[in-house]
This record gives C-alpha cells, structure tokens and sequence, in this order.
C-alpha cells in the first residue's frame, strides 16, 4: 500500500517524457479524426510568450515525407484570436516582418519555422496561451489533410 502511494506521488511530480504526453493529450479527444494519414510531419513545435503586449510566435519543423510538394496555406488555434504566417527579415540591423500567403515543403524535404525566419505570429492571444501550457495548433495545406499538433508555450528564451 505504501508503495503504491510513494509511486503516484512520484508519477504526479515527474514530468511527463513529451511522447506520453502526446499520447495522453491525444486522448482527450480534441483531435478532430483524420481519414487518411497525413505525408507531413511536426516536430518541436512551441510558442513564444513575450512579455507586454508584445506578440506570441509559434515555431516547428514541418517534414514532407511523401513525394508530392505540400503548400501550407494557413494555421489555426483556440489559443489565438487569429494566427498568421509570417517571415522575419533582417535588414541592416532592422527586424521587419510580412505576411506570407503560403510555404512550399517540397516532397522529401522540410520547413523550418524558427526565431529570425518563418513564424506563426499569434493575434489576440486567449487565456489558455500562458507558460507551461500546451496548446493545439492545425496546420492547413495544399495537397494534403490539415495536421494538428500540439505546441508547448514557453518563455521568451524559450526555456
Ligand atoms: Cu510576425
């Protein structure tokens, strides 16, 4: 019996390893059902909380593991009033940033999404965007099934 209590404190204080949180969060039935598997893949996907009024950004890998291109067309979640595609440039010292319509991820290759390039720029966060906090974001394409993931919402030095 002491055991088996010293086991659930211990499992409630560990964090979880992020492929059992996957699936735990999986269960939870947010996921809307998918008929076919998708050929694309997110990895590392996290968003950025800056302090003040600054914008949240959202930053994954996205691998194309079919030989077709895939065009991401857009990006959505409950935890944003609206989320953009946007690209970072950097122009003699000066950080702009545009819109972007789309993102090509060629067949057998991959997209990184990363501070400085690609991000998905979070307009009028929700509460649910806070620290620690995991959130559901779904990817929308050309020439492939929409694709959600979820993001972990960290600081601002990504810790
Ligand atoms: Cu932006």
């Amino acid at each position: 019996m002491r055991n088996k209590i010293f086991l659930a404190a211990l499992l409630s204080l560990a964090p979880l390893p992020a492929f059992a949180a996957d699936a735990m969060t999986g269960m939870g039935g947010a996921m809307p059902p998918t008929n076919k598997p998708s050929p694309l893949s997110l990895g590392d996907g996290w968003i950025r909380l800056l302090p003040g009024n600054l914008p949240a950004a959202g930053y994954f890998t996205l691998r194309n593991n079919g030989a077709a291109k895939a065009t991401l067309t857009g990006a959505d979640t409950p935890a944003c009033g609206m989320l953009m595609l946007h690209k970072s440039d950097d122009k003699g010292g000066m950080s702009s940033m545009e819109d972007v319509k789309s993102v090509d991820v060629p067949g057998g290759g991959q997209v990184q999404f990363s501070p400085g390039g690609y991000h998905l720029m979070c307009m009028d966060p929700k509460p649910a965007l806070k620290l620690g906090a995991s959130v559901p974001v779904t990817l929308s394409f050309r020439g492939a099934p929409p694709l959600t993931a979820r993001f972990d919402v960290r600081g601002a030095t990504g810790k």
